[in-house]
């Protein structure tokens, strides 16, 4: 008997693709719901505990439902899969198609059985799926249903047709469908009841992008998983299956852009060797949803065009940059624009040339318009001359420019001022500019927290932002709305994530890092979920729905991100870590020729206390944000413990709210990091029977791992600011492993995603 349940649990193994070519049965007799039972119980039973598993089929693993109760549900109420559109189940436009070809595959994974897809109900349970092109499905809905699901949502609902139970899976339009698919078969996955079911879900923010800092060399700045997934010198004559199920993974999670190439930019992907392969990586993706972005070099003009000069107001290089847009649109009709890093950290940019950033976005927002194309230009700028105040740079850049963007145009701002720290207060930007869509970029590959060595799930971060109100017009006026234009009213809406994903096999290089891609496509899709309800879904998607596995790996992702802040960075310390490739402590650093390159730059640290004065007395950085916000972090008294450090310099001896001077609190903060994921080791170990082995060896490792690099940092930290406080380490914080010479005398080569490294 070929059994349904090894095949699919081994699938992520065998095969290049998670998603077996097309295989979708026609008219097909339904199959017996009792056989198919029999089939998977029997499968199960004769399964081992823990079965190797390499990751590679992330949360889209559609493993057979283990409670026999809820599968046998399952069956009868999804015999059938109905396809009811126009075109009819044989010819289904692309997207309509990759809908149909998941739910093919997952519910054959899911209920160990092929569920037959036909143009209309012939069976007792159905699924019916389409857009309301369809007049039988739109019957059923209303107007307020079918405004909710608006133009990239779904209805999911239990539904009465002719007296019999039916699930209707319907949207405005075909993309709605996939992405219902996928909410159907996550709830499928998560083994929640069918009866009275009903999904109504929009995206709160239209484009939903991961960027790549991928270069066209296949390395990847800041990439820990591998080389990137875009295998350039081969595109585009092969077309790994991996590129396919990259896009079923993005749009299971409503990601609906992706820009390939890295913001420090190689002009050669404008050329037209390389469109041929940006437009074959877009032909794939197109089905999903998903549309194509390029980094555009500033100077290409000069670098592919020939031209003496790169400047945005001349002639010349609007019509170069003309008919390279119209070249691009002939390669991929549906290209979504450029993104752009500009005088930033070596880039070229307008100020090359004495213009500004409104200049620069402008000349090529004017050429993308006719083709319906944005450009996303960032705002993680500092120039060559050193401000008083990084952290304020930005802002003073950029906010001048309110109201001179074209209406095409993005402004991409980090979530913090100063670049992806462990934690950073929400980019002063926000709500400062409300005639200009501002984009969030986030950096889901943990650049600053460990790589893919470390756990740091990364949703309460990015929560935490979203959430923060910048009181700009009063209260409520938070980050999230901001960004998805609900709060200054704008029609265009973005957010970014700069992508963790690599060759790896398993996509993120830590098993558990796959939580923050899977974290990062859910809140961009609705950046009011709860990070603990994120954290609970991907486990059990990702790990089974046994609670004794749900519990501790839960606790474990919602603990590991303030764990890092703790033995990295606490109390609003920031920008502490090596120079280079940023892994591991080095608050020492102090020799690098710009100021702002260096640690003590950041901590400040001296005789008499620690942190940056970003108050009224010192760069003053704290007016940069709205009245109540600035009255409050102004203030050492009233600044939250987590952000003290980041606005003000205080003494040693400090009280803190605790009733500790600061020198204590910093230190058990250090400790408190260690203390936690220390804590995982045990946690770890009680799940080994209910984890396949491979993923937890893996898992183990690293955490091991981890429990050492945060005793590096700990040790690291407090020895180098204890020649400042010269006070003792307080009781309840193990005294360090080494003295100061050994950490600082580490010298780490080769670390991954290190643009430096040769
Ligand atoms: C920093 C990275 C650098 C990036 C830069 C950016 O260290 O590699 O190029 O951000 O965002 O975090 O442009």
């Amino acid at each position: 008997m070929r059994c349904a349940t090894v095949s699919s649990a081994s699938a992520g193994r065998s095969s290049a693709s998670a998603l077996p070519p097309r295989r979708v049965r026609r008219h097909g007799s339904s199959v017996g719901a009792l056989l198919g039972l029999v089939a998977v119980l029997g499968c199960l039973l004769s399964l081992p505990a823990a079965r190797g598993e390499d990751g590679y089929r992330l949360w889209l693993r559609y493993d057979p439902v283990v409670d026999p109760a809820v599968r046998q549900a399952y069956v009868e109420a999804l015999g059938e899969i109905v396809i009811a559109e126009p075109t009819g189940p044989e010819m289904p436009a692309a997207t309509l198609a990759a809908a149909r070809d998941e739910l093919v595959h997952g519910l054959r994974g899911l209920l160990g059985t092929d569920v037959p897809v036909r143009p209309t109900a012939t069976a007792p349970g159905a699924l019916l799926v389409g857009t309301t092109a369809n007049a039988a499905l739109l019957a059923l809905v209303t107007e307020t249903d079918l405004r909710a699901a608006g133009p990239e949502g779904y209805i999911v609902r239990q539904v009465k047709v002719d007296g019999r139970s039916r699930i209707l899976l319907l949207a405005n339009h075909e993309v709605g469908v996939l992405y219902g698919a996928f909410a159907l078969l996550r709830h499928l996955q998560l083994g929640e009841p069918l009866t009275g079911l009903n999904l109504v879900s929009a995206p709160r923010i239209q484009r939903r992008l991961l960027n790549h800092w991928d270069n066209l060399n296949r390395t990847v700045e800041r990439g820990y998983a591998g080389q990137s997934l875009w295998d350039w010198f081969i595109l585009p004559d092969y077309l790994s299956p991996r590129y396919r199920d990259y896009a079923r993974a993005c749009a299971s999670l409503g990601l609906n852009g992706t820009v390939l190439t890295n913001v420090n930019a190689n002009a050669l992907v404008l050329t037209p060797a390389y469109l041929e392969k940006v437009a074959a990586l877009a032909g794939v993706f197109r089905p999903y949803g998903i549309r194509v972005y390029l980094t555009a070099r500033f100077s290409a003009p000069k670098e592919i065009g020939g031209l003496p000069t790169a400047d945005p107001l001349d002639a010349g290089v609007k019509r170069w940059w003309r008919a390279k847009v119209d070249e691009i649109y002939r390669h991929v009709p549906d290209f979504g624009g450029f993104l752009v890093k500009a005088n930033s950290e070596g880039q070229p940019g307008p100020q090359d040339y004495g213009r500004n950033h409104a200049d620069g976005a402008n000349l090529l927002a004017d050429v993308l318009a006719p083709h319906n194309g944005v450009v996303i230009w960032r705002a993680f700028v500092y120039d060559a001359n050193v401000p008083d105040d990084r952290a304020k740079q930005a802002y003073t850049e950029f906010r001048p420019l309110d109201g001179q963007f074209r209406d095409n145009v993005i402004v991409q701002v980090k979530n913090g001022p100063i670049d992806f720290m462990p934690r950073e207060p929400f980019h002063p930007l926000f709500g400062a500019m409300p005639r200009t869509p501002l984009c969030a970029e986030l950096q889901i590959t943990q650049e600053y927290l460990g790589g893919a060595a470390n756990l740091a799930f990364l949703a309460p971060m990015w929560s935490e932002v979203l959430t923060a109100d910048t009181q700009a017009a009063g209260p409520g006026s938070t980050v999230g709305r901001v960004v998805d234009g609900s709060f200054d009213l704008h029609g265009i809406s973005m957010i970014a994530g700069v992508a963790n994903l690599g060759s790896d096999r398993n996509w993120t290089g830590h098993p558990l890092a796959q939580a923050n891609w899977y974290a990062f496509g859910r809140l961009a899709w609705d950046h009011t979920l709860p990070p603990a309800a994120i954290a609970n879904e991907w486990t059990r998607l990702t790990y089974g729905n046994a609670p004794a596995v749900v519990a501790p790996l839960t606790r474990m992702l919602l603990e590991s991100r303030e764990a890092v802040v703790n033995y990295e960075m606490p109390l609003g310390l920031h920008h502490l870590m090596a120079e280079g490739h940023h892994y591991g402590p080095g608050p020492w650093v102090d020799h690098l020729p710009r100021a702002d390159w260096n640690s003590v730059y950041y901590h400040r640290a001296d005789a008499q206390g620690i942190g940056f004065d970003r108050s009224a007395n010192g760069s003053n950085g704290v007016a940069q944000y709205a009245t109540p916000v600035a009255q409050l972090w102004g203030d050492p008294a009233r600044c939250p413990d987590e952000f003290l450090l980041w606005f003000h310099h205080l003494p040693w001896d400090h009280r803190m709210r605790s009733g500790r001077t600061l020198w204590d609190e910093i230190c058990l903060h250090y400790q408190l990091g260690v203390d936690t994921v220390r804590a995982w080791l045990p946690l770890w170990a009680g799940v080994q029977d209910r984890v396949d082995a491979e993923r937890w060896a893996h898992v183990d490792a690293l955490l091991r791992r981890q429990e050492q690099d945060a005793r590096t940092w700990r040790d690291a930290c407090i020895l180098y600011f204890q020649t400042f406080a010269r006070r003792p380490i307080p009781n309840g914080v193990e005294q360090p492993e080494h003295h100061l010479e050994y950490y600082k005398a580490i010298q780490l080569r080769y670390v991954p995603g290190d643009p430096s490294a040769k």
